[in-house]
C-alpha cells in the first residue's frame, strides 16, 4: 500500500470520527459531495405501459399511454422553479417525451432528432430542467410511427402540463380540460377533410398547373373522444345560469385540424399556445390544428342541456363532444350547427409596430402524390427531412421564417423550444400572437418571427404525425 493512500484513509478516518454521533442525512452529504443535490428527488413520474381506455361501455380501447391513464396525469409546475421527471419505460421498444411548448434546451426537449437521449425499452430516464414560460402546455411522446399505427402520437401518449406563472388569468367559477383525440386511426386514400370550414382566405401558394397523379395513403380516424370520453359516455359538465367556465383545450390528435363549438354561446379566446394574446375576442367556433391549445372562457346564459362539440356531423356523431348541462334543466342534449365562421388568428392580435426583420428564412412545402397502396410523402424546399445543414441560426438574431404550403391541407407546424410571434397570414398582417404551432392553410403563406435565443439543435415539423414521419420536417442549427 503506498503512502498516498494510506494518507487518503487516514483522511476518511478523520472524518469519519468527527461525523460519528451526527445525523445520518449530513452523512450522505459527505459520501456524496459530486453527486447533484437534486439526484433523490423527483418531482413527477411517468410511467409507460399499456393502457385500456373505456371511451363508453361498448368501445374499449387497448394503446400505450402514461401511469395507466390517457390523457396522461396533468402536471403542474411552477415557472421557474426547476423540476425532475422521471420516466419508466414499461415497453420493449425507446421512447422519449417531448415538453410542447416550453423553452428548455434540446438534451431534455424529448426529441430525438435534436438529441436528447431516448428512454430505453425495460429502462428509465431523468429528464430535469426548468419550465417556462407559464401557460397551457402539453407533453407527448415523439416517437416515428411511420406504417404502424400503434407507435408515436397515435398512442394515448399525451397529457396537459400546466406551467404556473405569477399571474392568474382572473377568477372563474369552473375550470375544465378537454384534450380532443381520435382513436384506432387506419390507412386510406378518401381522408375526409375537414379544413373548408376555414378555407375562405387566398391561396398565393396554389400552383399555375395542378398535380393531378393519383394520391396515396393518408391516416383518417373515425372514433373520437375528448378526454377518455365519447360524447354522452362520460359524466356532463353541470354549470348554472350566469357563471363563467374557464376551457382549457388542446388537440392532441395525431391526423387532424379539429373545430369545437357550444350552441349558443361564445369562446372568450384569451390565450393560444398557453400565450395570452394583446386582443381577447369572442367567437363561435374555435379551430385547432394537432399540438395547439387555447384558452378560452364561456359565460353560461343560455339554460339548457347543449352539446359542445364538433360542428362536422360525422366527427360529432363519432364521440367528439360533451354534454353542458344546467341546473335544473332535463332533457335531451341539443346540438344547433354554429354561425358560419372562419378561424383568424390576426383577431386577437395588434397592428405591427415594429419593422420587419431582415434576415429570412424561407420554407416550400410539397407533397409529391405516390398512388394506390403507397403513402404520399412531403418536402421542404424539394427534399424530405433532416435538412440539418441548410437552417442555420445566428445565436440573437431575429428571423423572418415564412411558410409556402404549396399543398392541398392547411398543416399545423410546429418549431421546438421557441416561440413564434405570427407577423402575416391570410394576406393580413399582425403582431403579438405567440405560437409554438401555426396552422398554415391550404395553398396559402404565412410568415412568423423569432428570435434564435435558444442554442441547440431545434426541430421543425408538421404536426400532423404521418407528414413529420414521411419528410415533413427539419433541423435547424445553430452556427
Ligand atoms: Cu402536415
Amino acid at each position: 500500500m503506498q503512502r498516498r493512500d494510506l494518507l487518503k484513509i487516514a483522511g476518511l478516518a478523520a472524518a469519519g470520527s468527527r461525523l460519528s454521533g451526527q445525523q445520518p442525512m449530513q452523512m450522505q452529504s459527505l459520501l456524496g459531495p459530486s453527486a447533484p443535490p437534486d439526484v433523490a428527488k423527483t418531482d413527477f413520474t411517468l410511467q409507460i405501459g399499456p393502457v385500456t381506455v373505456e371511451l363508453a361501455p361498448n368501445r374499449v380501447i387497448s394503446t400505450i399511454g402514461y401511469n395507466g391513464t390517457s390523457p396522461g396525469p396533468r402536471l403542474r409546475m411552477k415557472e421557474g422553479v426547476p423540476v425532475t421527471v422521471n420516466v419508466i419505460n414499461d415497453t420493449d421498444v425507446p421512447e422519449t417525451v417531448h415538453f410542447h411548448g416550453l423553452l428548455i434546451p434540446s438534451d431534455v426537449d424529448g426529441s430525438e432528432e435534436e438529441g436528447t437521449p431516448v428512454v430505453p425499452p425495460h429502462g428509465s430516464r431523468r429528464y430535469q430542467f426548468t419550465p417556462t414560460p407559464a401557460g397551457t402546455r402539453w407533453y407527448h411522446t415523439h416517437t416515428m410511427a411511420m406504417d404502424d399505427l400503434h407507435r408515436g402520437s397515435y398512442t394515448g401518449m399525451f397529457g396537459f402540463l400546466i406551467v404556473e406563472g405569477a399571474n392568474n388569468p382572473g377568477n372563474f367559477d369552473q375550470e375544465h380540460y378537454l384534450a380532443l383525440r381520435d382513436w384506432e386511426p387506419y390507412f386510406t386514400n378518401q381522408a375526409m377533410d375537414t379544413d373548408d370550414l376555414d378555407a375562405s382566405g387566398p391561396q398565393p401558394e396554389r400552383p399555375q398547373v395542378m398535380d393531378t397523379r393519383p394520391v396515396g395513403l393518408e391516416v383518417a380516424a373515425d372514433i373520437f373522444s375528448i378526454n377518455d370520453k365519447a360524447l354522452g359516455a362520460g359524466d356532463p359538465i353541470r354549470v348554472k345560469a350566469g357563471e363563467r367556465v374557464m376551457f382549457h383545450v388542446l388537440n392532441a390528435s395525431a391526423i387532424e385540424n379539429r373545430h369545437l363549438a357550444l350552441p349558443g354561446h361564445k369562446f372568450n379566446v384569451i390565450a393560444l399556445d398557453g400565450n395570452p394574446v394583446p386582443t381577447p375576442a369572442p367567437v363561435d367556433v374555435l379551430m385547432l390544428g394537432p399540438g395547439e391549445r387555447i384558452d378560452a372562457w364561456v359565460e353560461m346564459n343560455q339554460p339548457g342541456v347543449w352539446i359542445l362539440g364538433a360542428p362536422e356531423d360525422p366527427v360529432r356523431e363519432g364521440g367528439l363532444g360533451i354534454v353542458i348541462e344546467y341546473a335544473n334543466q332535463r332533457r335531451t342534449p341539443q346540438w344547433v350547427a354554429p354561425p358560419k365562421s372562419s378561424w383568424d388568428y390576426t383577431i386577437f392580435g395588434k397592428p405591427p409596430s415594429q419593422p420587419a426583420p431582415t434576415e429570412r428564412l424561407d420554407m416550400l412545402f410539397e407533397k409529391v402524390p405516390r398512388g394506390a397502396g403507397k403513402f404520399n410523402i412531403f418536402t421542404v424546399n424539394g427534399k424530405q427531412g433532416p435538412h440539418d445543414q441548410e437552417f442555420l441560426l445566428k445565436q440573437g438574431t431575429r428571423y423572418r421564417l415564412t411558410f409556402h404550403n404549396r399543398t392541398d391541407d392547411a398543416h399545423p407546424l410546429h418549431v421546438h423550444r421557441h416561440q413564434l410571434e405570427i407577423a402575416e397570414i391570410y394576406g393580413k398582417a399582425t403582431s403579438g400572437v405567440i405560437k409554438d404551432t401555426v396552422v398554415v392553410p391550404t395553398y396559402g403563406r404565412a410568415s412568423v418571427d423569432f428570435t434564435a435565443d435558444q442554442p441547440g439543435l431545434t426541430l421543425f415539423h408538421c404536426h400532423i404525425q404521418q407528414h413529420m414521419d414521411f419528410g415533413f420536417k427539419a433541423l435547424m442549427r445553430y452556427a
